[in-house]
């Protein structure tokens, strides 16, 4: 209840200064949230939602573009995503960690702030935290004395790159998880230590992912102490994810909406009344439609909350030296950017440091060959006078003539946000050889809209805004070139052994007979086309036989962790090769049901490659 005041406070009407070259009625603008009166008409709803307006904190978020998440902890060394908590910190061992390394490579490519694991659902700290022994200083490294949260911050402060704090929630090591209002102050306990004692926080991140605790006991959070505690100790801090100023966008593959709106239905999974304002509207964070007018009609509140794609450079969110080919290209890293920055969201892009404690080489090399790239393309911006505010209503256009005709195949376009987003739909034209020709129409276009579109030689460019909120504050309209890339990736290879000789023998638990007894030393999950659905597998036992009668289960992790929101290829790698000519994997959905997985889904990996390139 308590963080209802702090809304209302954000809530709250502000004067505005007065709008420059604006003649609209209303100079008065909504921080954060609105609600609409009872029985507002539509014209009421879309006047008030053009008026909602980002904190000045969720402003500076949105103009940092590019940040960066490091995930590292005892993952990195046990080779999975998630941990289960049983993990023996003396794992924890880089030998050459060096945080500056990481700094220096993020802010040569750009990136304006690093947010880093601190604590991953598996409870391993990585500070000297007092709340428990599962942390660095129980492990080998720098014998128990060194502290990654210090020596990050520390490189951060010498760059002056952002610092940002991920903490887990779901916590698989805390004997006290589950016991709720115990846990609760166990949290605020290392929220607090982090958020004390290392400097300037920029952004809080808590996981949504979380599960039971120990004997199934289930964690109640106490979201609004949390919000308590970082409004006391980090007031400029942004709360992401399960917090109220920065939302996940519903997906790790990079991927933003083209339509996507800041001033949004979507109440923040924090609050009380989330769930019950949520389903009434039928919307959720993978919703296509949060914020037009279609929802509006059913709405009674309004909320700043904008979107952040949270990606990673590799398939898993932690290093895996197997992924080091994996890297994604160029190309797909560029894809991503247009989808995020140019979706109107902030890319949150994973680099995960090695055993060695290092950021990979071939990561390094790709952040560099994704900043020159972006160098190159933003360097020459052909319009002339794009930066001179246009403020203007839907039907009217404006022509921005380029310093020269030149090939263009990329047009940027912004609305000043702290005076709301505004822009619904639009249209843009280049004069090509004296006409003018349609290169592409987009719905909102937010704080930035990047528009991608087969190059033309263009002397001018036409910006028609077909329909708006009010009128709208477009404050840059800019044209580049952006050579043409080619994928460079292969796709991924996961299985090795071919299938014409298989045969399933039984559906429930897939049962394959391979057709010969062969040797494996991994076998590997891969949710078809990449999709997550809920009759997919999460825990599972597999198992092998070399007669189909006598089956022997392999020792696994039993989890294909995190796989509802990154459905990526699963491989599990066994200990030792096992003789197998049936394969079984007997798996369970994330909500205890038999897990519906076809053998296309299955790949297995022999030791010497069966299929010839
Ligand atoms: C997910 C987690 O479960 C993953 O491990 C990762 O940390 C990602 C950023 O969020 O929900």
């Amino acid at each position: 209840m308590k963080r209802m005041n702090r809304l209302m406070a954000a809530a709250c009407l502000l004067a505005a200064a007065s709008l420059q070259g604006c003649s609209q009625r209303s100079e008065e603008y909504y921080v954060k949230h609105l609600e609409f009166p009872e029985g507002a008409t539509m014209e009421q709803k879309v006047d008030m939602a053009a008026r909602l307006v980002p904190t000045p904190q969720q402003l500076e978020w949105q103009q940092m573009e590019l940040t960066a998440f490091l995930h590292f902890g005892i993952n990195t060394f046990t080779d999975r995503e998630w941990g289960d908590g049983t993990e023996d910190p003396a794992l924890f061992n880089p030998t050459e960690l060096d945080a500056e390394q990481w700094v220096r490579s993020l802010k040569e490519a750009g990136f304006k702030m690093v947010i880093l694991t601190a604590k991953h659902h598996d409870g391993f700290c990585l500070w000297p935290t007092k709340t428990t022994k599962h942390s660095v200083a129980s492990s080998k490294w720098k014998d128990g004395k060194g502290d990654v949260v210090k020596e990050l911050r520390d490189a951060c402060t010498k760059y002056d790159m952002r610092f940002g704090v991920y903490l887990s929630p779901w916590d698989r090591n805390a004997e006290c998880y589950g016991d709720s209002p115990r846990y609760n102050q166990f949290f605020i306990d290392q929220l607090t230590e982090l958020l004390t004692n290392y400097g300037e926080v920029h952004e809080v991140w808590f996981d949504g992912a979380n599960a039971e605790g120990p004997n199934g006991r289930k964690q109640i959070y106490d979201w609004d102490a949390f919000y308590k505690t970082i409004q006391k100790l980090q007031p400029k801090a942004v709360m992401a994810i399960m917090g109220d100023d920065v939302r996940w966008v519903g997906n790790e593959r990079g991927l933003g909406r083209e339509t996507e709106w800041s001033a949004t239905v979507l109440a923040p999974g924090i609050y009380t009344r989330s769930d019950s304002v949520n389903s009434a509207l039928g919307v959720g964070s993978t919703s296509a439609d949060l914020g037009s007018r279609e929802i509006l009609a059913k709405a009674n509140e309004l909320f700043w909350y904008p979107s952040e794609v949270d990606v990673s450079i590799r398939p898993g969110w932690f290093y895996h030296a197997d992924q080091d080919n994996q890297v994604k290209s160029l190309k797909h890293l560029t894809d991503i950017y247009f989808q995020s920055v140019g979706y109107n969201s902030v890319l949150l892009l994973n680099i995960p440091p090695d055993r060695r404690g290092l950021i990979h080489e071939a990561d390094v090399k790709r952040l560099k060959e994704f900043a020159d790239y972006r160098d190159r393309t933003f360097a020459n911006n052909l319009v002339a006078d794009g930066q001179v505010l246009w403020n203007a209503a839907g039907g009217e256009s404006r022509e921005y003539a380029l310093k020269e005709a030149a090939p263009v195949n990329v047009v940027l376009l912004q609305e000043d946000i702290a005076k709301g987003q505004r822009v619904e739909e639009f249209e843009v034209e280049a004069l090509v050889d004296g006409e003018w020709k349609s290169v592409g129409k987009g719905t909102t276009i937010g704080y930035k809209r990047l528009l991608r579109f087969p190059e033309v030689n263009a002397s001018s460019l036409r910006l028609t805004l077909r329909s708006t909120r009010l009128k709208a504050n477009i404050c840059n309209v800019a044209a580049y070139y952006a050579a043409p890339l080619a994928e460079t990736q292969d796709e991924a290879q996961w299985n090795n052994l071919p299938r014409d000789t298989w045969k399933v023998t039984a559906e429930q638990p897939l049962t394959i007979d391979l057709g010969k007894q062969v040797s494996l030393k991994a076998f590997t999950y891969a949710p078809l086309n990449g999709e997550a659905k809920p009759t997919m597998a999460y825990k599972y036992k597999f198992s092998v036989s070399t007669d189909g009668q006598q089956w022997t289960e392999v020792k696994t992790s039993g989890e294909f962790s995190n796989i509802m929101h990154n459905p990526v290829p699963q491989t599990v790698s066994f200990e030792s090769n096992v003789k197998a000519r049936f394969i079984k994997l007997d798996a369970q959905t994330t909500d205890g049901q038999a897990a519906k997985v076809s053998a296309d889904e299955i790949g297995v990996t022999t030791p010497a490659p069966a299929i010839k390139k």
